[in-house]
Order: structure tokens, then C-alpha cells, then sequence
């Protein structure tokens, strides 16, 4: 493990540019369940039944319980050594981007300050059918909550087939393909686009650096594959290259 790290802090002492890309495993340590791991969120529910735009259409009151349900934990939840890290990677001697799949918020409460959020906030709700958003951190909220306008407010996240935001993905992109470390963190690599991110910035000529409990798909292309707890590899990492 140790020459991993060595090896990893190796990349990054020569790198200009670093991207790391996070998954719900960063936040694993702070009591938040992933979503596909032995006690995964999805376990218990289908992501076709709650995470998707029909879903809320025929049932907001259910699709508000499941996010209501995670607010209350999320907010009981606070950053752990992983998102510490990682916002002290703010402060290294490379021009750094973090690029999130959680709607936590836990990065921005560690302290990153340029944290781009591919798949939204649980903290901002909006109403598809006028366009009001708001950041909203009232837990519970009333399920449905409603907007003045009528129609039913939603969690501001990026549910399955939709497209992430026109203007994150072209920050995303511009970061990825000036990065010469790509490091991946926490993430089962299995949800598109932002599973395909590690691969553009590695054809760019990045290298890759994987921080994972297991294998994933992306495994294999790493150059530097770290397995163990985010929470305790990240300040590694940190510790060898500050
Ligand atoms: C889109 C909502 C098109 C917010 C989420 C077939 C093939 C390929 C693609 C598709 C397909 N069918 C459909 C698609 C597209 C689909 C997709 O990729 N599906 C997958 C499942 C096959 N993607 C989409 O629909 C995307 N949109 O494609 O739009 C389009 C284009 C133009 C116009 C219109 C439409 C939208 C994707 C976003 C979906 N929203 N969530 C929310 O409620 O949270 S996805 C959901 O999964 C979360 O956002 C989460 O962030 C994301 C990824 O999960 P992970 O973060 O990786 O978490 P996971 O539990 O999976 O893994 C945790 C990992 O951590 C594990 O590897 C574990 O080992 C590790 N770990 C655990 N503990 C630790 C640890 N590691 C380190 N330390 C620890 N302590
Ligand atoms: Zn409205």
C-alpha cells in the first residue's frame, strides 16, 4: 500500500493539472450508505421506481419520501478525513478541479470552495414547470412540497435520462483534458457520463489514479490502483504531496 501511495504522490508532485472525480464512496465514512454496495440505498429501493423523472410524475410524494429520508441523514452527517483531503488538495502545487456524482454537499462543508456537482444538490429544489429554484435545507420538507405556482417542487439532482447540466460538463471537460492526474475516488465507475470522465482525461494523456474499496471497471486502466477506505488513503496521499 504505502509504495502505492509513494508511487501516486510520485504523479502528482509532477502534475500542472488535477481532476479528481468522487463517488459515494468518499462519503461512506460519514455514515451515508453508497448505492450499491452490500447495504446500497438501492438495495432497498429501485432507482427506476424513485431517481427518475417519471417516477416523479406518477408518485412525488414517494419520490419526496426517499429524498426526505436522505436529507434528515445527510444533515445528521459531516465530512470525513476523504473530503478533508480532498479539499486540501485545493491548496496543492497543481491547478486543481473536483468534480462530485454526490448531491451531499459534504465537499463544500470540508471546505473545497470549486467543487462542480455533475449530478446536482439535494440542498436545491426547483419547479420544472416555472423555473423557481431554491437553495432549501428545511428537513422534512412537505412531500410534495409545492411551488407558488401549482405545480410540485423537485430535488435539483440529475435523475436517469437526464442530461447533466450544458455548462458543468463543459467545465468538466475543459478540466479533463488539461489534467495530467485524473484521480478516482469512491465510485463504482458504473453510471454514465461520469463514468466515462477517468477514460477522456487518460486518452488526453492523463494518468489515472483509483482509490476504491474494489474493483471496478476502471481498475484495470488505472495506473495507480489503491485499494482501501477513501478516509484513510486520501490523507495519505495528501500528507505525501504537501
Ligand atoms: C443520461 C440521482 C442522457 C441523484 C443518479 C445503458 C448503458 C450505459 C448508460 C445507460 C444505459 N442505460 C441508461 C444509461 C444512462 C444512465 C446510466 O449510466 N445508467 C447506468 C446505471 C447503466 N445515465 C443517465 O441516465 C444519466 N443521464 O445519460 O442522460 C441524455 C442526454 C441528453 C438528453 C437527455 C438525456 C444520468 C445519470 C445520473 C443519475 N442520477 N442519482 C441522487 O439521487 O443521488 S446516479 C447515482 O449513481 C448517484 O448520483 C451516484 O452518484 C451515482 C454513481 O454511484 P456511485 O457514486 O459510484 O456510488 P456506488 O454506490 O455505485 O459506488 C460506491 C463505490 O464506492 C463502490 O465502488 C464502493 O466499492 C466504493 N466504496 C464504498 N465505501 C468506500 C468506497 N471507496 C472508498 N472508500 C470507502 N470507504
Ligand atoms: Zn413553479
Amino acid at each position: 500500500m504505502k509504495h502505492l501511495v509513494e508511487k501516486a504522490a510520485e504523479l502528482l508532485n509532477k502534475a500542472r493539472a488535477v481532476v479528481a472525480v468522487t463517488g459515494a464512496g468518499v462519503s461512506a465514512e460519514s455514515g451515508i450508505p453508497t448505492f450499491r454496495g452490500e447495504d446500497g440505498l438501492w438495495n432497498t429501493y429501485r432507482a427506476e421506481d424513485l431517481a427518475t423523472p417519471e417516477a416523479f410524475a406518477k408518485n412525488p410524494a414517494l419520490v419526496w419520501q426517499w429524498y426526505n429520508w436522505r436529507r434528515g441523514l445527510f444533515r445528521k452527517s459531516s465530512p470525513n478525513p476523504a473530503h478533508v483531503a480532498l479539499a486540501k488538495m485545493e491548496n496543492g502545487p497543481f491547478d486543481f478541479t473536483l468534480v462530485t456524482q454526490n448531491i451531499d454537499g459534504l465537499h463544500s462543508l470540508a471546505g473545497s470552495k470549486n467543487v462542480l456537482e455533475v449530478h446536482g444538490s439535494i440542498w436545491r429544489i426547483r419547479c420544472d414547470t416555472c423555473g423557481y429554484v431554491e437553495h432549501n435545507e428545511t428537513v422534512p420538507l412537505p412531500e410534495p412540497p409545492f411551488c407558488t405556482c401549482g405545480a410540485p417542487l423537485r430535488p435539483d439532482v440529475v435523475w436517469f435520462g437526464e442530461a447533466l447540466e450544458a455548462g458543468i460538463i463543459g467545465k468538466v471537460m475543459e478540466a479533463l483534458m488539461r489534467a495530467e492526474v485524473v484521480i478516482v475516488a469512491g465510485t463504482s465507475s458504473v453510471v454514465y457520463p461520469a463514468a466515462s470522465f477517468a477514460v477522456t482525461a487518460m486518452q488526453a494523456g492523463a494518468a489515472c489514479i483509483e482509490v476504491n474499496l474494489h474493483n471496478t471497471p476502471l481498475t484495470p486502466m488505472a495506473d495507480v490502483a489503491i485499494c482501501g477506505k477513501a478516509g484513510d488513503i486520501m490523507p495519505q496521499i495528501v500528507k505525501a504531496i504537501l
